[in-house]
């Protein structure tokens, strides 16, 4: 790539509109940094852009899943409901891109296909879709985790000759199911918040699940003017306390271990639990229910008993019963009558492990039991999480070398924001940072801040190219998945271990120390001159 063929160059050039990226263009831009971001989508958002299926819901409150940047915004913004859908974020995400005046600097509709490191010049080098090709100082990955929608890998998919929909790429005027026979194909997140909303159209839905989740209810409801109150009133102090959590969510109250008390008290502390409806707080019950194997078979029995009150059909409960993965080692879903949506006449489940699919055909779908016909399918089938939005781009670091080389045996990283051998490069939330497994807003906002404050001290310092060390990346990794190997985890068949991407290397992908530690370990990193890097 020759320097002629550049057609801009900048200090920062950020992938992704989303929430992370808009927050770096506000606070780099504000710092007098030349910052360009770059979109594929039409609009800002992230996630929340692309995510449009009934339902979609935050499985954070509201209250936590905002930005906490600048008390005004946080003050002025209206959350109505405990949960917020998917267009009150989107309207959010909006509404914060105007305030900041932050559209002259993104462009939308635009892919970055590939990003060069020039070693002579401490350079990137960034081509995009749509020709534009871009010298930069530093190159910020902001593209999301689940990011990268997921077929399933069946055959005759592409024979269908009826309406197919991905949750993830839902069309943006939405759909209409009324007197449709729908299939679901999948039983994660998005499924599950969108099953009971698709059968109050269609005439029939058949869901088809390979493998039963646990979900606890979401006690959705509208946000009471005192509870507003009560949380804006203190909001710095809530902050503080969320940015300290395991989590990246105020818990109030101190976990005791399961078998410190008798059954009939874990009993009693799981129904206030379940009756609080909030899947942090939920798997916050007791402290070792992530890492006591027999103190998760007690809340994985107490979830199965409310699978089993909630559906009527004892078999059908079975079958919605997960036993394969201890409770939480996926993330556990949140929902609004998705059990109860069984009872339905004209909802069925259909079980894989019993009765497989064979192949996708043009009218329906096939198991080895039945042959199926529908005119929708609905593919809730997941993203190729954390590492498929990066390794999309052909991203080529020092002496040539190829990030999908590197990561060949699953994605290394210095604290999940920095990899050796690709200078001057970022990722916010990458793998091996608390990112999918903490209040994303949090972590977010935390890793955008720790560049801000990297970009500036190098300014200041009159330095150019910081780069992780070998060193200091491999003891990273090794601590990762240590701390990693200590819990249940990596016990359960997750996208959380790219379990779920055929040929994907099962490596537990974020890193389990919690929000609070993880903070004060990059902080440690900063303070001492950026343990870990070289930077000159
Ligand atoms: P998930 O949680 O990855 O769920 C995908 C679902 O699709 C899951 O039930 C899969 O079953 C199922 N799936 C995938 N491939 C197949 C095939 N070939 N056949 C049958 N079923 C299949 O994605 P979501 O979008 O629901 O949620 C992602 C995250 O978004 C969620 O964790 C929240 O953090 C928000 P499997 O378990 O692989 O057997």
């Amino acid at each position: 790539m020759t320097e002629k063929s550049v057609t801009s160059t900048r200090d920062i050039v950020v992938v992704g509109a989303g929430f992370a990226g808009m927050y770096l263009l506000h606070r780099l831009r504000g710092l007098g940094f030349n910052v360009r971001v770059f979109e594929k989508a039409s609009g800002v958002g992230g996630t929340w852009y692309w995510n449009r299926y009934p339902g979609a819901r935050c499985d954070v409150r509201s209250l936590d899943y905002s930005y906490s940047f600048d008390p005004e915004l946080e003050q002025e913004w209206e959350w109505t409901e405990k949960y917020a859908t998917q267009p009150e974020i989107l309207k959010y995400a909006n509404h914060v891109a105007e305030r900041y005046n932050l559209w002259p600097d993104m462009q939308f509709n635009t892919a970055i296909t590939s990003a060069i490191w020039d070693d002579a010049r401490k350079r990137w080098t960034i081509t995009t879709d749509k020709g534009d090709v871009v010298g930069t100082q530093h190159f910020v990955l902001a593209v999301g985790t689940l990011s990268t929608p997921k077929l399933p890998e069946i055959p005759g998919i592409e024979t269908y000759k009826g309406a197919t929909y991905q949750t993830s790429l839902w069309p943006h005027e939405g759909v209409d199911l009324t007197g449709k026979r729908v299939a679901v194909i999948g039983t994660g997140s998005s499924a599950i918040q969108s099953i009971p909303l698709m059968a109050k159209q269609a005439q029939q839905l058949t869901v088809f699940q390979r493998t039963p989740n646990f979900s606890v209810p979401a006690g959705n409801r509208a946000l009471t003017k005192e509870e507003v109150v009560a949380v804006k009133s203190n909001y710095r102090e809530y902050r503080q306390r969320a940015k300290e959590s395991r989590g990246g969510v105020p818990i109030d109250f101190t976990p005791i271990p399961m078998f410190s008390v008798d059954e009939d008290k874990q009993q009693e502390i799981l129904e206030n639990s379940w009756d609080a409806a909030d899947f942090a707080r939920f798997l916050a019950s007791f402290e070792d229910i992530l890492i006591n194997k027999k103190a998760n078979d007690v809340v994985s029995d107490f979830v199965r008993d409310k699978i089993r009150s909630l559906v009527k059909d004892q078999e059908v409960a079975e079958a919605l019963c997960p036993y394969d993965h201890p409770l939480g080692t996926k993330r556990p879903c949140v929902d609004t009558d998705y059990y109860a949506t069984f009872n339905l006449e004209h909802v069925r489940l259909v079980n894989l492990r019993k009765t497989p699919i064979t192949e996708i055909t043009p009218v329906g779908i096939n198991t080895t039991d039945e042959q199926f016909e529908f005119n929708v399918i609905v593919y809730a089938t997941g993203f190729d999480a954390m590492t498929g939005s990066l390794l999309k781009i052909d991203i080529r670091g020092k002496d040539g070398i190829k990030l999908s080389d590197q990561w060949k045996d699953g994605p290394t990283t210095y604290l999940g924001i920095a990899i050796a051998n690709f200078p001057n490069l970022y990722t916010v939330t990458g793998p091996q940072s608390p990112s999918v497994l903490s209040n994303m807003m949090v972590s977010i906002e935390q890793h955008v801040d720790w560049l801000t404050d990297l970009f500036v001290s190098m300014r200041n310092n009159g330095q150019t190219v910081i780069e992780a060390t070998q060193k200091a990346q491999d003891e990273w990794v090794a601590h990762s998945s240590e701390v990693g190997n200590m819990t249940l985890y990596p016990l359960a068949n997750s996208w959380y271990m790219g379990a779920n991407v055929p040929g994907k290397p099962r490596v537990f992908l974020p890193y389990l120390g919690g929000v609070g530690p993880y903070r004060e370990l990059c902080n440690e990193v900063a303070s001492a001159g950026y343990k870990g890097f070289s930077i000159a």
